[in-house]
């Protein structure tokens, strides 16, 4: 995206900075077309039901592990049971390059082992939550492609305020680390008709998170 009034790299809470414009075209539409494919098989995408009996409004796949209200698994027994496919090696090395952008320093050590893909359509947005179900503080990276969004950024201590609203936009990057990896965040709004064509996406907006779960098999 080419703005007229300019989007510089931003660190809205220690730890947790937003890359405007970080993925290229090329790369969003690449990520685009994985996504079309994980949300197939071997599971397919779905709005989790959450415990009080409601569904999400977003809809997820998982990548490495299966993530469920409020628990990791190996198999997604909320949809079908099939086994969740690995994070593949290259979006291991996407990641790394992401901390080490958002940080400047080399994040080699980075390897997360789980990627959840959501999906929100013109009416889809995400209440104020933390994520809490991993056993490590590794930080988050998430990579935003197709329709604008408000994402909001709270504090570690209650899911109001104070907290930032931030625009991102097809090809932002944002990584929570530190202080601020079990603050409360959610996406109240997606703006239909945002996006460009040449992000791959027709609508609609996809987030691709990728985390360090710190959980091994049995
Ligand atoms: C800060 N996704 O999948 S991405 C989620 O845009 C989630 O789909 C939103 O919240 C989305 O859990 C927001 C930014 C994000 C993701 C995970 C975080 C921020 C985070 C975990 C810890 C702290
Ligand atoms: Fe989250």
């Amino acid at each position: 995206m080419s703005a007229l009034i300019p989007r510089p790299a931003r660190e809205i809470a220690p730890c947790a900075v937003h890359v405007p414009d970080w993925l290229t075209l090329d790369e969003q539409r690449h990520l685009v077309v994985e996504c079309r494919r994980w949300a197939t098989a071997p599971v397919p995408m779905r709005a989790a039901q959450l415990p009080t009996g409601h569904r999400m409004s977003v809809q997820t796949v998982c990548l490495g592990w299966h993530w469920k209200p409020y628990s990791y698994s190996r198999t997604a027994d909320d949809a079908g049971g099939g086994r969740v496919a690995p994070v593949p090696d290259w979006l291991v090395a996407l990641g790394r390059r992401a901390v080490a952008a958002a940080f400047r320093a080399p994040a080699d050590d980075y390897t997360p082992d789980a990627a959840l893909i959501n999906f929100y359509d013109e009416t889809a947005k995400m209440g104020m939550h933390q994520d809490k179900e991993e056993r490590s503080d590794a930080a988050v990276v998430s990579l935003s492609i197709g329709d604008t969004c408000t994402f909001r950024f709270g504090n570690t201590f209650n899911r109001g305020k104070p907290y930032t609203d931030v625009e991102l936009v097809s090809g932002d990057l944002f990584v929570f680390g530190g202080p601020s990896r079990f603050a409360y965040h959610g996406v109240p709004k997606v703006f239909p008709g945002t996006c460009s064509v040449d992000c791959g996406l027709k609508s609609g907006r996809l987030n691709i998170t990728l985390r360090v779960t710190g959980l091994a098999d049995a």
